[in-house]
């Protein structure tokens, strides 16, 4: 195993000054970070097709076919985009005006759809990445009604199939996760001299993924007759992001690290579910999705030990600390050999015994978390018995 050692890339002066220039990135108490750091060393290997996915062709294989991705057929190009947002795009002269035109739009396909075109157009025409103020919230359609976790209705009441709830529920998440990486690549443009231009270039790749994956998702749906709206949602997701939107380290903890790593712990027993269902198609694409999603989590640990190494901390620790600081809880089990994959150190989230007992007793007798609840209609999918939805 590569044993990757954190050098200390920045004089506790540099850092001070850097602190006071960029406050919001390095927020924390740098103090208690630079305590441990000295014996800091981070024990993983990083996922070892970063550099592949990093160097990969623009995706267009946006539809799913009868054998599973390839480019969208032309007689079903999606109607929804109108004409008048393609010169938005063409005037746009940076990323970060491209994130936040994408941002702004609240039908789901054209967001999915723009979401290609921007990242297409800046990695063809070399724009630079700009610095651009993103609207407060991204814009969201009138449906599906965001409602509190507790109110999103369970399968049998849903109206809907199971395997049809299931993805109308991960196409929820998509719609977040297209949002989610544009407002990252939007709101810290401003500071891009700092992080450099990879951390923008990744994240804008996240997002077209992501658009990717509510495309198909989209898609399956109509198919089995249904619409993205069809049931209500939760906004949580969007609520996480907001939280962190005042430091970068919080916000790679809490959605790649955290939100992101969280699906590869559900996302295979997701498929189990729809394989068990008899839907194999929704099933197929479930998996390439999960699959997928190893990178953006992989992106998430790169960019975290990058931000580490600059504010000269541990990242174990930093990580710990933050989760605290936003009062983010951990959630099990947790799909280790995925993780170990995607590159997060165990040590990063793994409790020792003791701790996890604690939090065994805890989970018996506390409220669910926020960050579990945005997972517990996938959760409650899982508890439920798939026999008792079939249609
Ligand atoms: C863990 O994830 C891998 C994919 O990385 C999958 O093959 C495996 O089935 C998962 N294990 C469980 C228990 O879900
Ligand atoms: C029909 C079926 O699969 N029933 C299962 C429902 O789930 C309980 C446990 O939650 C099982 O014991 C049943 O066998």
């Amino acid at each position: 195993m590569q044993r990757l050692k954190l050098k200390p890339m920045l004089s506790p002066t540099l850092q001070r000054s850097l602190c006071s220039h960029v406050p919001f990135l390095f927020c924390l108490k740098i103090n208690s970070f630079s305590s441990s750091s000295s014996s800091s060393s981070l024990q993983c290997s990083p996922w070892t097709g970063l550099q592949t996915w990093r160097e990969s062709p623009l995706n267009e294989n946006r539809f799913w076919g009868p054998k599973g991705p390839k480019p969208q057929p032309l007689q079903s190009q999606p109607s929804s985009l109108n004409s008048d947002d393609s010169p938005m795009v063409s005037s746009a002269s940076s990323l970060a005006e491209l994130g936040a035109l994408v941002l702004s739009t609240s039908d789901p396909l054209a967001k999915s759809k723009l979401s290609h075109l921007a990242f297409s157009r800046w990695r063809l025409e070399n724009l630079p990445i700009g610095s651009c103020e993103p609207p407060p919230r991204p814009a969201r359609p009138l449906k599906p009604q965001l409602v509190s976790p507790k109110e999103i209705p369970a399968p049998k009441n849903s109206g809907l199939p199971l395997n049809a709830y299931m993805l109308h529920n991960l196409a929820h998440v998509e719609l977040n996760a297209i949002d989610l990486a544009w407002d990252t690549v939007v709101r810290f443009s401003p500071f891009s001299e700092t992080l450099g231009e990879g951390f923008f270039a990744d994240f804008a790749h996240v997002a077209d993924d992501e658009s990717r994956h509510f495309a198909w998702c989209s898609q399956r749906l109509a198919e089995l007759g249904f619409n993205y709206g069809d049931m209500p949602a939760h906004n949580l997701l969007w609520r996480e992001c907001e939280k962190s939107s005042e430091n970068v380290a919080a916000r790679l903890a809490v959605i790649p690290l955290v939100q992101e790593a969280r699906g590869l712990d559900a996302g295979p027993r997701l498929v189990q579910k729809l394989v068990g269902f008899g839907d194999l198609r929704t099933s197929d694409i479930v998996a390439r999705i999960a699959d997928e999603e190893v990178a953006h989590v992989a992106v998430g640990v790169h960019w975290f030990v990058d931000v580490c190494q600059k504010m000269d901390c541990a990242p174990s620790s930093a990580f710990k600390d933050l989760l605290k600081e936003y009062n983010v809880e951990l959630r099990g089990p947790f799909n280790y050999s995925a993780r170990d994959e995607a590159g997060i150190p165990r040590d990063w989230y793994d409790l020792p015994t003791n701790d996890q007992d604690k939090n065994k007793k805890k989970d018996k007798t506390e409220k669910l978390t926020e960050v579990y609840d945005r997972l517990a209609s996938i959760i409650s999918m899982e508890s439920e018995n798939s026999s008792l939805n079939r249609p």
